[in-house]
């Protein structure tokens, strides 16, 4: 003879766990993961995290635009009408130094970086 035993304690606590398991897995894959490894610009948000916004890295180099000298292709510091004569020099060309939103090729989305960032770099 078999006697059903109702869910005991015992079963009603799994239950309870495999709910808060289930959240809590949820929650890890529905948040953005960002790790605090680097806040280059120290504006207490981690730089993995505002790499997740394409506008924080119009050069595409991993690396926080804000932390870097955008647009300038020949690395003086300024980002002047040299830049833009390099970026013009290698126009059509997949040259790196002026390709600098390393899409491979040197054209407009080029020349306008060196325009959005003209001025000295801090
Ligand atoms: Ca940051
Ligand atoms: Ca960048
Ligand atoms: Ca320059
Ligand atoms: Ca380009």
């Amino acid at each position: 003879m078999r006697v059903r035993v109702p869910p005991g304690p015992l079963v009603q606590r799994n239950k309870r766990l495999s709910l808060v398991r289930h959240i809590a897995f949820s929650f890890y894959f529905a948040l953005p993961v960002c790790l605090l490894v680097e806040d280059c610009n120290e504006n207490g948000i981690p730089d993995t995290c505002e790499l997740k916004d394409p506008d924080n890295d119009q050069n595409n180099n991993g690396e926080l635009d804000d932390c870097e000298c955008v647009g300038d292709a020949d690395g003086d510091e300024y980002v002047n009408v040299n830049d833009l004569l390099i970026v013009i020099g290698f126009w059509g060309n997949d040259i790196p130094q002026g390709d600098l939103n390393q899409d491979g090729i040197v054209d407009v989305s080029d020349l306008l970086i060196v325009v959005a960032n003209w001025g000295p770099c801090e």
